[in-house]
């Protein structure tokens, strides 16, 4: 059945162990800056706990910081947290989507303020280039926002398609 589905298709790894329903460690990113915004980002992570198919395995600290890009809009609370997981990226967004709405996320101004906001990192070494979905996040290496929290639970986590470790992306991006 899966040698069928998948004939003429070389898989990734991440691919492979979604087949064999076997676990991956996922990065998210996570930002509030609407709303009682620790509370939000901690009932978010309870949430996703109780997902099937995703346990938290580490959360880094939850920082202040100050907007980057978009109109005006009051500080975020950033953080980063360490997933394991049988699901694939895009079951993995429809997930973190959920949450999303969930807690109220409206998405009319790109870049504006939300109440919640999760998105996706890294998922194991599997990277997409889909008009909906990029893994890993493309905006990654170039946010402090993300790299800082990331650095705390990830530092020897390698970019798949940067080759870098994250803490060699966040000293490219801080130094
Ligand atoms: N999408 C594609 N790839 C992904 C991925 N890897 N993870 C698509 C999550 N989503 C992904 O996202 C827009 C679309 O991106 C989705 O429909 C999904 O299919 P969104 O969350 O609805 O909109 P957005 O968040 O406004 O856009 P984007 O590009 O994700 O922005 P960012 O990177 O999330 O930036 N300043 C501070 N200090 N802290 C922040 O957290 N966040 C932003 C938003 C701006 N400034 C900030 C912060
Ligand atoms: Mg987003």
């Amino acid at each position: 059945m899966i040698a069928t589905r998948n004939q003429g298709r070389k898989l990734t790894r991440s691919a492979r162990a979604h087949w064999a329903n076997v676990e991956l460690t996922a990065y998210i990113g996570l930002g509030s800056n609407l709303g009682p915004r620790e509370e939000t980002l901690r009932q978010a992570l309870q949430d996703l706990a109780g997902r099937s198919g995703v346990s938290v395995t580490q959360v880094s600290c939850f920082t202040e910081t100050e907007p980057v890009g978009g109109p005006p809009q009051g500080p975020f609370i950033n953080a980063a947290a360490e997933l394991r997981t049988t699901l694939t990226p895009r079951e993995l967004l429809g997930v973190l989507q959920q949450i999303e709405d969930q807690f109220g996320r409206e998405r009319d101004v790109r870049w504006g303020p939300r109440t919640l906001d999760l998105d996706l990192l890294l998922h194991g070494d599997q990277v997409v280039s889909d008009p909906d979905l990029q893994v890993p996040h493309p905006l990654l290496h170039k946010r402090l926002f993300v790299l800082e929290p990331l650095c705390q639970i990830a530092p020897d986590v390698v970019h798949p398609v940067l080759h870098k470790t994250v803490k060699q992306l966040l000293a490219d991006l801080a130094g």
